[in-house]
């Protein structure tokens, strides 16, 4: 490993081919202060924005934070923020190194300074990509979760918040008692209406805030001095690896700890309701929009649902990586067939919206084996995905005696997924913050047989609510598959069972 890291001084040696910020980072003040800067918002948000300041909008810079670890901060600040967006496809590699971002905080460090960046006058976009569990709400409702121990902790502690909602209404509350602007919050995560939703989650624990007559008015205020546009964001961007590491590290001739890799595809869609201005994104190829709902349902639907079901039934067939599980020809025509049925039909699409060759699309970005996806990695946090992944669909589709087959299917692998044990018995690391609950309810129902697990998962409120438990129809379908995914095993049961 060489010891040379990417940074300011060695921009100017990288190799010809690799595209590098232009301008002068120096005169770039900051205008955003993005929460969670994970590789997504590397990819996706910053890279947009990038190519806004390199056209001359140099007061949008971003600031980041985490609200975890120190990891990406340790990546990125021996770096000067810089870090490459590589681009991977069947085509070949691009590499773009992004010069937006220029400092990143750690919140669990610097709560107070985090508080005060966020409080800055200059910062009119406070941005979020913090996974669907960090908005401590309540999946099936889509109310906050009162009893989240983030939220317990930051009302008795605002001074020291851990969650997003506490920063964002503890710096809010400081422009509120210093007579400052309030900003936009712009959610960045894959949740249906996710600005509908930040907003009633902001003002629920704003109203928290005010019933412990700490700051009287700030539900009030807040109400005023925010705006909460909803987006659809689109990129495949899986977690960086260390060979991924190493192979850019022989294009750069340096390392780049903080490198992203990512689809060449990108796809953002804005409401466009901001209370001070934002950068010319649909200039650097987003679009902005009166309603983002159906584009996100679409979205959801068919991109994030199909994912979750290949996930989940690649993973426990064995495979990899996405791109693994599209290898195999029944799995390959199971994903088009459930966009084709269940996903689509149950959205109103527009009449304008080309739906066959956005499936196509997506069939084709699933299939990029430049991009190692791991099928583990979107299994992640099943608890809060699939609400919005598959129920949405699932509801529409028993409400109108539509298909429901491959969703049935799709749940029956979940459940065995989350007893984590694979089909050869071997124990399979369930990364979900209901990973324990869901383990008990396998363990408490599985011997009773499939019937009395399925009745077990859907009476599991959180995820479920209190309505799927009532359908007959959808408990014989999933018992049904659990059934035979037992005696014959997920890709035999694809390859068997869905002849199409
Ligand atoms: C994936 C998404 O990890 C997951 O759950 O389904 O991250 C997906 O890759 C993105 O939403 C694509 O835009």
């Amino acid at each position: 490993m060489s010891q040379q890291r990417l940074n300011n001084e060695i921009l100017e040696n990288l190799p010809a081919e690799v595209i590098k910020p232009a301008y002068d980072r120096n005169e770039v003040t900051t205008g955003i202060v993005h929460l969670g800067i994970g590789a997504f918002h590397r990819a996706h948000q910053a890279w947009y924005t990038e190519n806004r300041i390199a056209a001359g909008e140099k007061d949008w810079g971003i600031v980041g934070a985490s609200l975890r670890s120190a990891g990406v901060r340790d990546q990125l600040v021996p770096q000067n923020g810089l870090y490459s967006v590589v681009e991977k496809s069947n085509a070949g590699t691009k590499v773009q190194i992004i010069g937006a971002v220029s400092d990143v905080f750690v919140g669990p460090e610097s709560p107070q300074q985090l508080l005060e960046l966020l409080a800055q006058e200059s910062v009119r976009i406070v941005s979020l990509t913090i996974t669907e569990k960090g908005y401590c709400h309540d999946p099936a409702s889509g109310n906050l979760n009162p009893q989240h121990p983030d939220v317990v902790h930051d009302l008795a502690n605002p001074q020291t918040p851990k969650s997003a909602l506490g920063y964002i209404v503890g710096a809010l509350a400081l422009r509120k008692e210093r007579g400052l602007p309030g900003f936009t919050v712009l959610s960045c995560d894959n949740l249906p209406s996710n600005g509908k939703l930040l907003g009633k989650v902001l003002s629920q624990y704003a109203a928290q805030v005010d019933a412990q007559g700490e700051n009287q008015g700030l539900a009030a205020w807040i109400a005023e001095n925010t705006t909460t546009p909803a987006t659809m964001v689109d990129r495949i961007v899986p977690a960086t690896t260390d060979a991924d590491r190493e192979e850019l590290e022989a294009i750069l001739g340096c390392r780049d700890e903080a490198a992203v890799m990512a689809e060449p595809f990108s796809q953002w869609v804005v409401e466009d309701n901001f209370l001070r201005g934002r950068p010319e994104w649909d200039k650097a190829g987003a679009t902005f929009v009166d309603d983002v709902e159906v584009y996100e349902l679409i979205k959801l639907r068919l991109l994030n649902g199909s994912h979750s079901m290949l996930a989940y039934s690649g993973y426990l067939a064995g495979c990899e990586t996405v791109a693994d599980v599209m290898a195999v020809p029944a799995f390959n025509k199971l994903a088009l067939h459930f966009m084709q049925t269940e996903a689509t039909t149950s959205i109103d699409v527009p009449a304008d919206f080309d739906i066959a060759a956005y499936q196509a699309e997506l069939i084709e970005r699933f299939e990029n084996r430049a991009l190692r996806h791991r099928t583990w990695q979107i299994a992640m946090d099943g608890s809060q995905k699939i609400p919005q992944r598959w129920l949405g669909t699932l509801r529409h589709q028993l409400a109108n005696e539509g298909p429901i087959e491959v969703l049935s299917f799709a749940l029956a692998n979940w459940i065995r997924y989350v007893s984590a044990v694979d089909e050869k018995g071997e124990a399979i690391e369930v990364s979900d913050p209901l990973a324990a609950e869901l383990k008990a309810l396998c363990d408490q129902h599985q011997s009773e047989g499939p019937q009395a697990l399925t009745a077990a998962f859907l009476a599991f409120t959180p995820v479920f609510g209190d309505d799927l438990r009532n359908s007959e129809r959808l408990q014989q379908a999933v018992a049904g598959w659990l059934d035979k995914l037992q005696a014959e095993g997920t890709q035999a049961c694809v390859e068997k069972y869905f002849s199409i």
